[in-house]
């Protein structure tokens, strides 16, 4: 929300009264869509914001710090990622990461089309992917598809706002178990999990549920410009799969145009402050024990 003394700002403010907020220069659009309330400024430096229910999904000048380890580090983990599936992901940045590579079929279920209608208008950051033909975008409710699909996915991504409020679910064990059903033989997930200083019991939880249905959960975090930082992800494998090891030689065809994710640096990602990554070695501990 932001602070009626202080207009000419957009700050979000997270438990405890850590904020993290833009200047901004205009209101754009500020609509109630049937799912949630919808906002858009023009910042002073980082280009147009877009705010969903009071919390940052993206500036334009740096969404790119999550959308690139969000979506790369699972596709160069995948040893030949075809068919992909994005949960969530509206303004389209995921999908576009997704189709630099050479990917038969992409499907994208974003439960609110009203935020794609609204980026595809003022944002444009799909840059064209939402036009791709190997994209298929579906308006609906993702856990409601995954569920009903009969298709098998190398690689399943959720990009959803944060394991607390309506996206709780997407974090459950039931979802995962859906989810894991649902990827091929071989095959990645991957999620975001909120602010690993923030949402740390979330975190947690999300964590322990997902160590009950994969074959192995790697936790990872990344500085994202926006978001209350370091950013926490979760991935989850099937199969053969190793999330910790990447295949550089077809990383270095992309490298050029990789601006936050460094594939050379690809063990940096799984840096923890010491006291989480102590308190998320006891969970897998006591989960690999049972
Ligand atoms: N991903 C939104 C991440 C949640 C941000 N949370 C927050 N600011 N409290 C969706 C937008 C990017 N595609």
């Amino acid at each position: 929300m932001g602070d009626p003394k202080d207009r000419d700002a957009f700050v979000e403010w997270y438990p405890g009264g850590y904020g993290v907020g833009f200047k901004i220069k205009r209101l754009i659009l500020d609509i109630q869509t049937k799912f949630q309330h919808l906002e858009l400024y023009e910042t002073v430096g980082f280009g147009k914001l877009l705010v969903l229910d009071g919390t940052v999904q993206l500036v334009e000048k740096g969404e790119e710090s999550y959308h690139e380890p969000l979506v790369h580090p699972a596709m160069l983990a995948h040893p030949d990622p075809k068919r992909v599936l994005i949960i969530g992901g509206g303004d389209g940045g995921a999908l576009r990461e997704v189709l630099r590579y050479p990917v038969e079929r992409v499907v994208m279920v974003e439960i609110d089309g009203d935020v794609i209608d609204v980026c595809r208008r003022h944002l444009g950051i799909d840059r064209g992917a939402f036009d791709d033909p190997r994209a298929e975008v579906i308006v609906g409710d993702g856990v409601e598809y995954l569920r009903n699909t009969e298709e098998r996915f190398d690689v399943i991504i959720v990009d959803s706002t944060d394991p607390v409020g309506p996206a709780k679910m997407l974090f459950s064990e039931g979802f995962f178990r859906d989810a894991f059903e649902k990827l091929s033989e071989n095959g990645v997930y991957v999620t975001q999990a909120g602010s690993v200083y923030l949402f740390t019991d979330e975190l947690v939880d999300a964590y322990r549920n997902m160590l009950g249905v994969f074959d192995d959960v790697a936790y990872f975090s990344f500085p994202v410009i926006g978001y209350a930082s370091p950013w926490a992800f979760l991935a989850g494998t099937k199969g053969e799969v190793d999330f910790r090891s990447i295949d550089l030689s077809r990383a270095e065809a992309l490298s050029a145009d990789l601006r936050y994710y460094d594939p050379r640096a690809h063990e940096t990602l799984f840096w923890m402050p010491a006291y989480i990554r102590r308190e998320l070695e006891r969970i897998k501990r006591e989960e690999t024990r049972d």
